[in-house]
């Protein structure tokens, strides 16, 4: 076993990584950025190193100052976690070739998988059902009328070097081909630098469907059962679950077997997850994610095995001990990403001071976080700020106990989508196990969202302005009983600020403007320029020079972190002019377009 690992990560994942160290005897070793000087990662690391400034390029995706720290601390491997440089072929490759070990799999095993037509050829060969379409990458927009006219309307474009939701052109008529093929090219060039596309024919409401694998340098490959992401809104997985409440278990006993064969034909070892997509009754290959992922922990609470401690184990040589009849399924698992984001603005990300973090605990509740109380959290990486697990003998227990752990959780200071969670435990297509992909971004309607926010929010959301209202909470008791009495004062408070009953909740004063924090929309337009508030990709432009475009409206769609972030104008006006295109670049503070 090694003595020493360094965690190339941050947040919940690194310290969940370190977690699985401790409990082998191995030491720790954090790297952080300037953003994360106090973070939970670095105050559980037994030793940690700067790698630089915040931006992720400068420090988490810099790979000569984690390698350098790794020499520093004289470690012995580096675990990735996932993102950041989880999926890089070129940074794993120059771990190999360093004088450290790589947990995950190897730099070949991931270039195996990594382009997608490769991967489709070769899950092809070992007999694993993939969508019908090409193998080979489409050199022509007939090519993909043949698809058409041997599947039938509509059918996917995909980016070659795609993934996530990037990269997906839907066709659905022959007049669109010539158009749709071409902007696959161009966006697949702007985005992953590989104009190289492919054809499949268009699933219109699949669910998503994952195997977690394990596979050790012995050639033992297991499957850990799969986990359901079909509720997602725009390729941001929001719930997880294990098992599928949408397969049978003769059809998840098939899906286990083939991402097995899939993954050995691939010659891969570690931790991985085969993606399927499931219709009608039959499941489709459709990438693999060559790291452990967010949602691991809900195929550990059903299965009882330790993921990420296998990883550490078999990337130090280790054999998987248990043979694929020893893996059991038993109850349910449902995890909730606790993202600070204010699901009635289009879940924007919000930033501010975790003023109360009390999470919830008892019976099947796993908390896998890395913030405490008084925490600030800023906007320099995504926004999940935290993961709540729940698990119980069968679905209907994990649900019930998902509302009873989701209504624990206090949060105050910081927008999240706890109510957002809370109205989906109450929804009935998710209740019934009966939501597809489509559910979150096609069926849902947005007056849900915003009056599940209104009625569970621990904030005052509304936002009209931004007057100062401190809010005390005093504990009387009445004949000895006990009541709860919140106070509102507007305007500057007359009694001085922290003399009050203490700081326990939940007495104890809490002073706030009225929006309950700084959270805002990502973007906003300020005076007759739209301008971006943070650097990253335009999926989308929604507006033309001359059209009229009201306050609130949405004008392009800006990907950073691998978010969807709506920009939305601030002021009404005609666009006078369009500075930006589909896959421009911007940098913060960018004009993106011009209103008059
Ligand atoms: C598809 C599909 C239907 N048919 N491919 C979206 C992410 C990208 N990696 C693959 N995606 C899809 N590919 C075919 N042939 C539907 C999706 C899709 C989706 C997949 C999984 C989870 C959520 C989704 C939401 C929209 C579309």
């Amino acid at each position: 076993m090694f003595s020493k690992v360094l965690v190339a990560n941050r947040g919940e994942i690194a310290v969940r990584v370190m977690r699985a160290c401790e409990e082998l005897g191995v030491r720790t070793v954090a790297v952080y950025s300037e953003a994360d000087k106090h973070g939970g990662h670095v105050r559980y690391a037994d030793e940690a190193y700067n790698i630089g400034p915040a931006r992720a390029a400068d420090s988490y995706l810099n790979h000569e100052a984690v390698l350098e720290a790794a020499r520093k601390a004289g470690a012995d491997a580096i675990h990735p976690g996932y993102g950041f440089l989880a999926e890089n072929a070129e940074f794993a490759r120059k771990v190999e070739e360093s004088e450290f070990v790589w947990i995950g799999p190897s730099a070949n095993a991931m270039e195996r998988l990594g382009e997608k037509t490769k991967a489709r050829a070769l899950m092809q060969d070992a007999d694993v059902p993939v969508v019908p379409g090409t193998t080979e990458p489409a050199e022509s927009a007939d090519e993909v009328k043949d698809v058409a006219d041997e599947y039938g309307y509509p059918v996917a474009i995909k980016a070659e070097g795609g993934g996530g939701g990037r990269g997906l052109k839907v066709v659905r008529s022959e007049e669109e081909v010539d158009d749709q093929f071409e902007t696959a090219q161009r966006e697949g060039e702007a985005y992953f630098g590989n104009a190289s596309v492919y054809v499949e024919k268009y699933l219109e409401a699949p669910r998503h469907i994952e195997v977690q694998i394990l596979a050790d340098e012995h050639g033992n490959v297991r499957h850990l059962g799969e986990r359901d992401c079909s509720l997602q809104r725009r390729h941001q997985k929001v719930i997880e679950e294990a098992p599928s409440p949408a397969l049978t278990d003769e059809l998840r006993e098939e899906i286990g077997e083939a991402a097995r064969r899939g993954v050995k034909a691939a010659d891969y070892t570690n931790a991985g997850t085969v993606e399927f997509l499931v219709e009608d009754g039959e499941f489709y290959f459709m990438e693999v994610n060559t790291r452990i992922q967010v949602e691991h922990t809900v195929s550990e609470q059903v299965t009882g095995l330790d993921i990420v401690k296998w990883q550490i184990r078999v990337a130090a040589g280790e054999a998987l001990d248990f043979e694929q009849d020893d893996v059991e399924i038993e109850g349910h698992s449902i995890e909730f990403r606790i993202n600070a984001e204010a699901p009635e603005k289009s879940f924007a990300p919000a930033t501010g001071k975790l003023v109360t973090y009390d999470p919830p605990g008892g019976i099947g509740v796993r908390m896998d976080d890395a913030v405490r109380q008084g925490d600030e959290i800023g906007g320099d990486y995504d926004s999940m700020i935290a993961k709540l697990i729940v698990t119980g003998s069968d679905r209907e227990e994990a649900i019930i106990r998902g509302e009873r752990a989701l209504a624990e959780f206090d949060i105050e200071g910081l927008r999240t989508v706890i109510p957002f969670h809370r109205l989906m435990l109450t929804d009935e297509e998710f209740r019934n196990g009966t939501h597809t992909t489509k559910y979150l971004d096609e069926e849902l309607e947005s007056e849900r969202i915003q009056a599940a926010v209104e009625r569970w929010s621990s904030e005052d959301i509304s936002s009209d302005d931004d007057e100062e209202v401190t809010e005390r909470t005093f504990t009387v008791e009445v004949n000895g009983k006990r009541f709860e009495v919140n106070l509102e004062e507007r305007g500057a408070p007359a009694i001085p600020l922290g003399n009050a009953s203490g700081n326990s909740k939940p007495s104890g004063p809490r002073k706030r403007n009225k929006s309950g924090n700084d959270s805002q929309q990502v973007i906003e337009g300020d005076g007759e320029q739209v301008t971006a508030e943070m650097q990253g990709t335009i999926l989308s432009v929604e507006v033309e020079e001359g059209d009229e475009v009201e306050p609130g409206d949405t004008v392009c769609v800006l990907e950073a972190m691998k978010m969807e972030n709506d920009v939305v104008s601030e002021r009404g006006g005609t666009v006078s002019q369009v500075l930006i295109g589909e896959g421009d670049s911007v940098d913060m503070g960018d004009v993106l377009l011009v209103l008059e």
